[in-house]
């Protein structure tokens, strides 16, 4: 049962209204938090905080900070043949997976987040027939059909393929950034069959010339000109040759859903999800950057040194988001979750990942960061899949208590306390998620 909304009005208020006045009457000028107002704290919250002392100066209790705490209970959305979803837009259509239902090591379609910039186009008639192209900077353009690209000229394969949004957890960036403001939930790894695009590029004959891509789709703009793209991005050739990057045609097993791209898609796993295009209908070879809708500026794009948060900027001395920070989920208690009184032990699970990279471990802790555990992390079942973790971690007494879970990729980069390298659209925002528990 939540207890996220419980808590006193008078003192979620005075957050929203003025926090920084909140933050001195609660801390004192040392940040040190005082003993009437730890108490005050805790009634705010409804129980005790047994690790009060070391909660850090200044830090707002999850439960009190995050937007449901505060009275905007997420609007949910139920799309045919979905769970439901958080909606983050109607025009375009686009809906958040809560992260309590990325349980699954391979996501079902029903659990799937959707983020469109456009239109979402017709189902195509007869989608074996759907057209690609393959053009540009290569010796010999290459034009196919799904039915061909399914026949087996090419190897067919199958990998389990993270896909997460360049702006997921974009709502964590202060000050606000542009866009959807996503929390942990744009984010899927189904398990995606087609054909390598390495092995397109190397039957066309990439000329010496071509070392970036451009990718098309078949969804209107939303302004409904037929002279503008939705979305049209591109990246390097390396990334366009990994042996993950697929030209795919089927999702789980299916034929890919409408709202996910059929009958045809490029999943670009571990990159900024804009790089796999849906409703693909070709892609262009170049011999410079693509600069099609969604390229430039700061357009998936971030600071190569730090820029002043809140800032204006034009993206000048920015480079494209390539391979995503490291990220971790927990899947088993959602945030704001009432667990009766003598509970002593949590079992905790959830999944992680790092773009390119692999997880090399998450750890939990539930004393706001004094101690760490660390938990149990399986290795992927191939690259660029998501990473389950699991563990269990003890409580000393019922109260009020946050899960802190934070995991390290295999180069030793770990989650941050706060989302950092703020940019003005909000890309590649991956601090460290806590989750308020009430036990009693
Ligand atoms: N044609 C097309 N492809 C697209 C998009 C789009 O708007 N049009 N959105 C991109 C973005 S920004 C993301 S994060 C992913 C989302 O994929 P999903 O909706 O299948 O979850 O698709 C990408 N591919
Ligand atoms: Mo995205």
């Amino acid at each position: 049962m939540p207890f996220i909304g419980r808590p006193e009005r008078s003192l979620r208020e005075l957050y929203q209204d003025d926090p920084e006045r909140s933050d001195a009457l609660l801390w004192g000028r040392r940040g040190a938090l005082k003993g009437a107002a730890l108490a005050s704290l805790g009634a705010a919250l409804g129980a005790a905080i047994p690790f009060g002392r070391h909660l850090p100066a200044g830090l707002l209790p999850a439960a009190l900070a995050q937007p449901a705490a505060v009275g905007d209970a997420p609007r949910m959305v139920k799309l045919e043949g979905k769970a439901p979803l958080i909606l983050q837009g109607e025009r375009p259509l686009n809906a958040e997976t809560p992260e309590t239902l990325l349980d699954d090591d391979v996501t079902p379609a029903e659990r799937m987040f959707v983020r469109n910039n456009g239109q979402v186009p017709e189902a195509p008639a007869d989608p074996q027939r759907w057209r690609f192209r393959l053009d540009g900077e290569v010796n010999t353009p290459l034009e196919l059909t799904v039915g061909e690209l399914g026949s087996g000229r090419f190897p067919l394969v199958t990998r389990r393929l993270q896909l997460e949004c360049g702006g997921n957890g974009r709502s964590f960036f202060s000050p606000e950034t542009r866009g959807n403001q996503w929390g942990n939930g744009a984010v899927s790894c189904a398990e995606w069959t087609g054909v390598r695009l390495r092995d397109l590029l190397q039957a066309a004959g990439v000329k010496e010339s071509g070392k970036f891509t451009g990718h098309f789709g078949a969804d209107p703009h939303l302004s409904g000109d037929p002279e503008r793209q939705a979305i049209s991005r591109g990246m390097r050739l390396e990334k366009a040759l990994d042996e993950d990057t697929l030209v795919a045609i089927r999702m789980n097993g299916q034929p890919i859903p409408l709202i996910h791209g059929a009958p045809l898609r490029l999943v670009t796993p571990g990159w900024p999800g804009s790089l796999s295009q849906k409703w693909l209908t070709r892609v262009l070879v170049r011999d410079r950057p693509h600069d099609g809708q969604g390229m430039g500026g700061t357009s998936y794009r971030v600071p190569v040194a730090p820029i002043v948060p809140g800032s204006r900027n034009d993206g000048s001395g920015f480079r494209d988001l390539e391979s995503m920070p490291v990220r971790s989920v927990l899947t088993n208690l959602a945030n704001g979750t009432r667990l009766p009184a003598g509970t002593r032990g949590l079992d905790l699970r959830g999944q992680a990942w790092a773009g390119d990279r692999t997880v090399r471990a998450v750890h939990a802790s539930v004393d706001f960061g004094t101690t760490w555990q660390e938990m149990r992390t399986d290795g992927p079942p191939n690259r660029h899949a998501w990473q389950r973790w699991s563990g269990r971690v003890s409580l000393p007494s019922d109260g009020y208590f946050e899960v802190w879970y934070r995991a390290t990729d295999s180069d030793g980069m770990m989650q941050p306390h706060v989302a950092a390298n703020w940019n003005p659209q909000g890309y590649g925002s991956n601090a460290i998620s806590r989750a308020a528990i009430l036990v009693g």
